[in-house]
């Protein structure tokens, strides 16, 4: 059976510039207001998406992921979400591992890991990021960095998995403009696979969707699209514009 493919958008805490002003306005609003969301809501719900690929204000079809969640149960843990707070506000996805928190606040594989098991025993899906710096990249550790934070998260949660989409994103794409040649991004999505039936099971192997992001945009997701190993993007800069919609259909 095919693979459904899917298009996450990771909105981050980015600077946001309404239809009706010109990027770089000082009247930017900051992504997350209420009315930034609002118009990116107005135009996904607007948009002609095809529905095999497409909660108060969304349509159905279209889900919400939290860019984090926590290892643990509710408790007193400041500044952290739990998974039932975020079922309880009609949230069935969690994005974990981006390289964002594991850089910037120093997440190792583990503890993403352990996320991901509190997620899916939860019954969130999870979109787990991996992927490798230039330095990795340029030193050909790349297979080898990706297959590591993979075997942390299989280590935790076994052998099941049915509600895990893999984001493979180079860091080194990731809001540069340098989008990762379509040889590059198949070479590691193919690698992930291949991970995926000896270390899981050919089963998750065959439907476990593998998304690529960095970079991607509305000029560059159609040649990615014909990679046999991709199955969809996660989209970051991308998804606050209008055009994000014809990264969603890239495959219709
Ligand atoms: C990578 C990506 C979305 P962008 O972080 O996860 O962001 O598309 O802006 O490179």
């Amino acid at each position: 059976m095919a693979r459904q493919f899917f298009v996450g958008g990771n909105f981050k805490m980015s600077v946001f510039y309404p239809s009706t002003l010109k990027k770089g306005s000082k009247e930017a609003l900051v992504n997350g207001t209420i009315q930034s969301i609002k118009e990116i809501i107005e135009n996904l719900n607007n948009a002609k998406i095809d529905e095999n690929v497409a909660r108060e204000h969304l349509r159905s079809g279209i889900e919400v992921a939290a860019q984090n969640v926590f290892n643990k149960p509710n408790g007193a843990f400041t500044g952290e979400i739990s998974v039932s707070q975020l079922k309880d506000s009609g949230i069935t996805w969690a994005l974990l591992g981006h390289s964002e928190r594991r850089t910037i606040l120093s997440e190792s594989d583990d503890f993403v890991a352990s996320k991901a098991k509190a997620a899916l025993d939860g019954g969130l899906g999870v979109i787990l990021c991996c992927g490798e710096s230039l330095e990795q990249r340029e030193a050909g550790k790349t297979i080898e960095v990706v297959t590591s934070q993979l075997k942390a998260v299989a280590d935790a949660i076994g052998k099941d998995w049915s509600k895990v989409v893999i984001a493979y994103e180079p860091i080194w794409a990731i809001g540069t403009g340098k989008v990762a040649s379509t040889e590059q991004a198949q070479e590691v999505h193919k690698a992930i696979r291949e991970w995926l039936k000896k270390e899981v099971s050919e089963e998750a192997a065959e439907k476990t969707r593998i998304i690529y992001g960095g970079s991607v945009n509305e000029k560059n997701c159609g040649e990615l699209t014909k990679q046999e190993d991709i199955d969809g993007f996660l989209v970051g800069g991308a998804s606050l514009k209008p055009a994000f919609v014809d990264i969603i259909n890239a495959k219709s």
